[in-house]
C-alpha cells in the first residue's frame, strides 16, 4: 500500500474524517462560490447544518449542466492566481467541461494516483510508460504525476505512433503501461502482426481505464500482452484518473473516499439506493481546493460492493462501471449497455475484440446491428461456417440480453483502431 494509514484506516475513523472535511469544504464553497451560496440558500441549508458525513444527503446535487452554465471558471473556489493547472474534458455534446487545480490539488492527484499504481505493486524501481493522451485530457498528466510521486522512471509517451510505443517499450524496458483498454489492444495487435516476441518486452502490469471494459476484455489483454491488467477509474470533474482503483483481488474499484465521498443514487428519484443495488455514481470532493464539487452526478452506473477486502484496505469498493446513462441504448424497451454486448461477444470462441454497434430507427422501433470483424482465416472460410457463426452470436445475445439484433461480419482490420477512448456506438437515429 502506498499510504497504509489512509487506505486501511478504521471505518469509523474514516467516517469521522469525512464529516470534518465535508463540513469544512461546504463552509469554504459557501464563502467563495456564489453559485453554491445561492444553491444552498435556495435549499434552505446553511453550512452549520453540515456536521457529519451523514449530513451529505441534505446537500443539493451538482450536474454537468451546472458546470456548463458556469463555464469556464465560475465554480472555482479559489482566485485564479492560486490555480496552477487547467484541464478540460472533450465532451461529445455541448461545451467542454473545464477543471482547475491548485498546487495542493496536484499534490493530492499524485497521492491518489500513487495509491492506484501502488495497489498494482508498482515501486520506485519500475519504469512507467504513460500512453494516455497528454494535453487537456487528464489521463496523461494524471498517470505522470502518480508515477513520479512513487519515484518511477516515467516515460511521457502520450498516445499514438504505435510502432514507436513498442520500440520504446522494448528499448527502455517499460515495466508498466498506462493507456485505454482499446489502445492496449491496438498495441497487442501491432506486436502480433510484427511477430515481436513478448519475451523481448519487460512489461508486467497495465493500468487501463477512461472507458468501460469487461472482464473478458481484461483476460484478452492479459493474454496478448502477457501482463496483469488493473482497472482504473476517474473523471475530470472529480480529479481525473485516481478516483477509484483495483487491488490484486480484481473484484471492484476501491474509492479514495477520504478525498472523494461516494454515493449511489436512483437516477430518477435522487435517493440513495440500498447498498449493492445498481444506480448512478455521485461524488463529493471534500479536500480539493480549486474545484470542490458537491454531490456531482457522474451519469456513470455501478453498485457498491459490501464486505471487507482481503487486501486490507478499508476504502469502499464499487463495481466496474457498466457505462454511462447517456450511452445506454434502449432497444425495444430493453436497457442495454455496449459493455454487455462486448461481454457476450468475448465469451464466444475465436471472435475478435473489434466490434461496433449501429443503432437505427425502423418505424417506431430501434434496430441494433452488431458489426464484428473477422480474422483472415474466417474471412476466407466457408459461407456455411459463417452463417452458423452468425446464428450462434445472435442467439447468444438474444438469450443473455433478451433482445434480437442483426449481426454483420466485416473484413479484417476494417473497424477503426483507437488510441484514446473507443467509439463503440454509431447512433444513426440522431443523424
Ligand atoms: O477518462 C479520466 C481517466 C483517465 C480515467 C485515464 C482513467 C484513466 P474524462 O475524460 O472526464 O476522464 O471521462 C470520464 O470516462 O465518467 C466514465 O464514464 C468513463 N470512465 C473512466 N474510467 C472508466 C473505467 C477520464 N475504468 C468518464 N470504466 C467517466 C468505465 C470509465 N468507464
Amino acid at each position: 500500500m502506498y499510504n497504509p494509514a489512509s487506505e486501511s484506516m478504521p471505518v469509523e475513523q474514516l467516517r469521522a474524517l469525512q464529516g470534518e472535511r465535508l463540513s469544512a469544504m461546504v463552509k469554504r464553497v459557501y464563502e467563495n462560490v456564489p453559485f453554491y451560496r445561492n444553491k444552498l440558500q435556495q435549499a434552505g441549508i446553511s453550512p452549520e447544518d453540515i456536521r457529519t458525513a451523514d449530513d451529505i444527503v441534505k446537500l443539493p446535487f451538482t450536474t454537468k449542466q451546472d458546470m456548463r452554465d458556469n463555464y469556464p471558471f465560475g465554480l472555482f473556489a479559489v482566485p485564479m492566481s492560486d490555480v496552477v493547472r487547467i484541464h478540460a474534458s472533450s465532451g461529445t455534446t455541448g461545451k467542454q467541461t473545464v477543471v482547475g487545480y491548485t498546487k495542493n490539488d496536484i499534490h493530492l492527484w499524485g497521492e491518489v494516483m500513487a495509491r492506484t499504481l501502488g495497489a498494482g505493486g508498482v515501486t520506485k524501481d519500475d519504469i512507467g510508460q504513460i500512453s494516455y493522451g497528454y494535453g487537456l485530457f487528464t489521463g496523461g498528466l494524471g498517470g505522470n504525476v502518480g508515477s513520479e510521486t512513487i519515484g518511477c522512471a516515467t516515460i511521457p509517451c502520450s498516445t499514438g505512433n504505435t510502432r514507436r510505443q513498442v520500440t520504446i517499450m522494448q528499448d527502455f524496458k517499460s515495466s508498466f503501461l498506462l493507456c485505454t483498454p482499446s489502445y492496449a489492444l491496438t498495441i497487442a495487435e501491432y506486436i502480433e502482426d510484427n511477430h515481436i516476441p513478448l519475451e523481448s518486452l519487460s512489461l508486467k502490469k497495465g493500468f487501463f481505464g477512461a472507458e468501460p471494459w469487461t472482464e473478458n476484455m481484461r483476460r484478452e489483454i492479459e493474454r496478448r500482452l502477457g501482463i496483469e491488467a488493473f482497472d482504473i477509474y476517474g473523471l475530470s470533474e472529480v480529479i481525473g484518473p485516481g478516483v477509484g482503483f483495483e487491488c490484486t483481488e480484481h473484484n471492484g474499484l476501491h474509492i479514495n473516499e477520504d478525498h472523494f465521498m461516494l454515493e449511489i443514487i436512483d437516477p430518477e428519484t435522487g435517493k440513495p439506493v440500498p447498498d449493492g443495488e445498481q444506480g448512478e455514481i455521485v461524488f463529493t470532493c471534500i479536500t480539493k481546493e480549486a474545484l470542490p464539487l458537491i454531490r456531482y452526478r457522474t451519469r456513470d452506473i455501478a453498485h457498491k460492493i459490501t464486505g471487507t477486502c482481503s487486501c486490507g484496505r478499508t476504502l469502499v469498493k464499487m463495481s466496474k462501471p457498466a457505462g454511462r446513462t447517456d450511452d445506454m441504448l434502449i432497444i425495444r424497451g430493453v436497457n442495454v449497455f455496449p459493455s454487455q454486448i462486448e461481454s457476450v461477444l468475448m465469451e464466444l470462441e475465436g471472435l475478435q475484440p473489434h466490434y461496433q454497434l449501429i443503432v437505427e430507427r425502423e418505424g417506431p422501433l430501434d434496430r441494433l446491428t452488431v458489426l464484428i470483424e473477422l480474422t483472415e482465416t474466417m474471412f476466407t472460410g466457408e459461407v456455411r461456417m459463417l452463417e452458423a457463426l452468425n446464428k450462434k452470436i445472435r442467439s447468444a445475445i438474444e438469450s443473455t440480453l433478451g433482445i434480437a439484433v442483426n449481426v454483420k461480419f466485416v473484413a479484417p482490420k476494417s473497424i477503426e483502431r483507437f488510441e484514446g477512448k473507443a467509439v463503440r456506438v454509431i447512433d444513426k437515429r440522431k443523424l
